[in-house]
């Protein structure tokens, strides 16, 4: 899953896609370097981040969703504003991406009503202060409880089963320990029967590991990342950076297809 941020304040590429073309451009670049699936975003949850009116985000994201839906590659609006949901489904988005996990009713009707896929994310807190203080008995157990209601309760709404995706929501409400301890235990994850994302792409946490401040320099730690999520049983991977991904996972692959 190839990331196409429309902000000006994302935080490893805020601005550079503002421009609906450019946005478009990126993401055909992105499908080019092997991308499955594009995530179009117009609110950037980063730690702190501003809120974002739902015309400023549907401003961002239904120009650059018309230019790319009916393509060969499914889109996914990332969005927590179920009008918004609505409306990119309707305008050709096949996922929604909700860092709330469907978490207001409304939300659970928008995609209720379509075909389209979901995937719901764990969070603790709200991005303005979720990184303040997070705190967790049992980071694991407690995120994958969560997700496991959260599909429950999707399902429970008339969502299938096998339109659902889970993600534990790396760097949302987590420090970096906390990140490390869920990624060495993905693997626990897959008994929530639905496909896993991981979304690590130049996180914090890597910037820390790999003592890299400015997120542009977190490539090969992504990449690494993203290696040890697929290993751990992530069916989806969020990233920035597709072709250098799509390298890694070819040499996997080959390894793993040896006799
Ligand atoms: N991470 C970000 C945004 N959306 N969605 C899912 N499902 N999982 C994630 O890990 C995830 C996500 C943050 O990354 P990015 O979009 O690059 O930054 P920003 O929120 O600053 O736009």
């Amino acid at each position: 899953m190839g990331v196409v941020n429309v902000t000006p304040d994302s935080f490893s590429d805020g601005g550079l896609f503002l421009d609906p073309d450019r946005a478009a451009a990126h993401a055909r670049r992105l499908v080019e370097e092997g991308a499955d699936i594009l995530d179009i975003g117009g609110e950037s949850t980063r730690p702190g981040a501003a809120v974002v009116s739902l015309d400023e985000e549907r401003r961002r994201v239904l120009p650059v969703l018309e230019q790319l839906a009916g393509g060969n590659v499914p889109v996914s609006v990332d969005t927590r504003k179920p009008a918004l949901m609505r409306e990119a489904i309707a305008a050709g988005a096949s996922m929604v991406n909700d860092i709330t996990a469907l978490s207001s009713p409304e939300s659970l009707d928008a995609v209720r009503r379509s075909q389209a896929a979901v995937c719901l994310m764990h969070m603790q807190g709200e991005p303005g202060t979720m990184q303040a203080n997070p705190t967790y008995r049992d980071v694991v157990r407690e995120v994958r409880d969560f997700l496991a209601a959260r599909i429950e309760a999707a399902e429970a709404a008339g969502i299938a089963r096998d339109r659902i995706v889970a993600d534990p929501g790396f760097g949302f409400g987590k420090t970096a320990e906390h990140n490390l301890e869920l990624l060495s235990s993905l693997a626990e994850f897959r008994a929530l029967g639905v496909a896993v994302l991981a979304g690590l792409s130049r996180k914090a946490t890597l910037g820390r590991i790999a003592g890299r401040d400015r997120p542009e320099e977190r490539v090969h730690a992504s990449v690494a990342a993203a290696l040890i999520a697929a290993q751990n049983g992530a069916q989806i991977l969020r990233v920035h950076d597709v072709a250098a991904t799509r390298d890694a996972l070819a040499v996997w692959n080959a390894v793993k297809s040896q006799p």
